[in-house]
This record gives C-alpha cells, structure tokens and sequence, in this order.
C-alpha cells in the first residue's frame, strides 16, 4: 500500500539547534577547566562523568514498562524509609559507577545511609539524589537526578560525613538532569545558570539557554495543597492570600502547578518563573518537609540564585537563606521554598509578621 502522507516531523529548514551557537556540554566544561586553574578540570570531569551517565540511565527509563527496570517496589527502603524501586537502586549504581573514573573521594546519596569512601586521595565529593521524583516512574512523568559537588575536607576515610556537612555555599558545582520530554541538564560552575538539552541527533548536550533568569515576579505557585490543614497558620495566610485572587490583599489571581518531581517543578520555574514550597507541617516526619538539604535543597538553591532567584527556609527560627545552613546529617530534611526573588522574599514577610 502506498502513501502520499508526508510527516510534518520531517523539514528542510534548519532546527534550533543548528541555529543555536552550538556550544556543546564539553567546549563549555573544557572553558571552566581552562578558566579555572584550582578546581575547574576536575569539576568538568565529574560534570562531564555524571552527563554520560545520565544519558544511560535515561536510556533505562525510556524503555518503561517494557523494561525490567520497572518491576516495582523492591521490597527494601532508603534511609528515610522510602520504599526503593528497582529504578532507584539501578540509577544509584550507575552514578556510583560513574563517580569512580572521576575525581571523586566520596558519594552521598539519598539512596545509601552512610557516604561511600571511593578513594581518599581525591579531593572532590558527590552528593545525590539519583532519581528525585521516583513515585511518579510509573506514571511517565517527568523525573530526575540531582546533585552538588563539594570539596573534600578533613579526612574523607576517618570522617566522611564531614564533607556533606558545609553549608551549601561550599558547594563548586550543582546540577539536575530531568528525564522528561527532552532530556536536559541544568547546571551552575558559580558563574550563572545554564541549560543543556540532550540532542540525539549529535550525540552530545548542547547550550539552550545561557545564563537563564527567573524573572522576578511571578502568579505561579507550586505546593502539594493537600497539606494545608497540617501548615503553620503564617504558611496558610500566605497561601489563602494569594488564593483570594484579585478579590485579595494580592489584587491578582495566582495559577497552581504541582508534579510531584521537584526538579520538573524547578524547571518549569527556571524557564517562566513561580515559587516552589515545601513547608514542615503537622504530620509524623514532616515538621522539617520532605525535601533533603544536601542533595535536594542545596543544589536547587544555587541554581535558583545563580539565575537571580530566591531561597530560604522558613520555620519556627524564622527565615533563613538555605545555602548558609549548616546540615547535621546527610539526609536532613528542610522546609524549602524558593523561586522567583520578589515572590521568596513576600513569603520571607508572611514568615516574619507575628
Ligand atoms: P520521591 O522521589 O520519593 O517521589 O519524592 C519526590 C519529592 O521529594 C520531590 O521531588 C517532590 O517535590 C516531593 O517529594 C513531592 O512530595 P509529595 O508527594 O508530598 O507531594
């Protein structure tokens, strides 16, 4: 049978991507480590390390459940105890793998209790959360991998929690992959906040958005509502003025975005602007939030200010910025929020007003 169809996927001119610069993941990392003589080449080479990895892991991910990553929940739980899906552990082992062609001494991941000594002499650490948003692998949305690069202090085989806990301004590198319609990488070496999307054509990562912006002001929020009975009464004002719509002390109408992946919620946030919250509410557990500090909430934290953002903690203490906390544990929860600078800083008030 013959066909006259001819696919709207199939044109001559040229894409985005021909148009774009065309700087790739690797002349940009090649860039920091010529530009930065301390840390700059091993910092490209584990950004670089964790890059290949990724297009692995998203290669795992792309088979869904027709792939035996997808079996389930496989009857262990992580350190916070979450049940663990095979898909878990397999991007776990990946990265670990990953890190150990690298200059990396040590790997903490949400996914181990204890940070894996890989070899003392390097200098460099990885803290991770290899696949964020894992209750939504079978739902096909998207998910994702995060992490930050610390340097080692003291003496990473006699006490290797010391290095996950300097505050997140320590940190020389973060970054998130999302495993979503595209594949991208969102990164921060310290000077701005880039994205790389995947390009199967080429084979490598290219720049999309160069030093990208939150803009400031925003009507788009993201919290899981469901919880708003169990939120301190200064969360719920904040949250029941920005519902009171044009009728409110707002005197505009806010929009509701929640995926339940918080890097697709970071995102969307880095592309069109918004705030992301995960307050610490009334239920077992959670008076801190969900959300980790130093694989979670650090990276995002220096993703968002190095693209002009906000991000603070707010609780009983009062409002804190998140990358000057001191953690306490690898896998510390913190009430997160952060996003759009003029948006962070009127929740900042709500949290202040007594
Ligand atoms: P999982 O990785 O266990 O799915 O947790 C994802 C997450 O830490 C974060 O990515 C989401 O923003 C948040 O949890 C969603 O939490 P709720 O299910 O309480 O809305």
């Amino acid at each position: 049978m013959t066909s006259n169809y001819v696919s709207p996927f199939i044109i001559d001119e040229p894409t985005r991507e021909q148009i774009l610069t065309g700087t790739s993941l690797e002349d940009f990392l090649e860039n920091h480590a010529k530009s930065n003589p301390g840390d700059g080449r091993a910092v490209s080479d584990i950004l670089l390390g964790l890059a290949k990895c990724s297009i692995q892991v998203r290669e795992t991910i792309n088979q869904g459940a027709l792939g035996s990553a997808f079996a389930g929940v496989k009857g262990s739980t992580n350190a916070d105890g979450d049940n663990q899906k095979e898909l878990d552990v397999l991007a776990d082992d990946n990265f670990l793998d990953a890190m150990r062609s690298v200059p990396v001494a040590l790997y903490g991941s949400e996914e181990i209790n204890n940070p894996v000594l890989l070899d003392s002499e390097k200098k460099y650490a990885i803290a991770i959360d290899p696949l964020d948003g894992s209750s939504n692998i079978d739902t096909n949305v998207s998910i994702g991998t995060i992490f930050g690069v610390l340097p080692v202090v003291g003496e990473p085989a006699k006490n290797p929690d010391e290095t996950f806990l300097q505050p997140g301004s320590a940190q020389l590198a973060a970054g998130f992959f999302i495993y979503g319609p595209q594949l991208a990488f969102v990164v921060s070496v310290g000077n701005g906040t880039h994205i790389f999307v995947y390009s199967a054509r080429s084979g490598a990562f290219i720049l999309a958005y160069e030093n990208i912006m939150i803009p400031d002001q925003t009507n788009e929020f993201a919290i899981n509502a469901s919880n708003h009975r169990q939120w301190s009464a200064k969360q719920q004002h904040y949250i029941d003025e920005l519902l009171a719509g044009v009728d409110g002390p707002r005197g505009k109408r806010f929009n509701m975005r929640w995926v339940g992946s918080m890097v697709a919620d970071a995102y969307r946030i880095l592309i069109r602007g918004g705030i992301f919250m995960y307050p610490g509410d009334r239920r077992k557990g959670y008076s801190d939030g969900r959300l980790r500090l130093v694989y979670e909430a650090n990276p995002v934290s220096m993703l968002a200010e190095q693209a002009g953002g906000g991000a603070i903690c707010c609780n009983k203490d009062g409002v804190t910025r998140i990358l000057d906390i001191i953690p306490t544990g690898l896998h510390q929860r913190i009430p997160l929020a952060f996003g759009s600078s003029k948006e962070v800083d009127c929740l900042a008030g709500y949290s202040k007003k007594s």
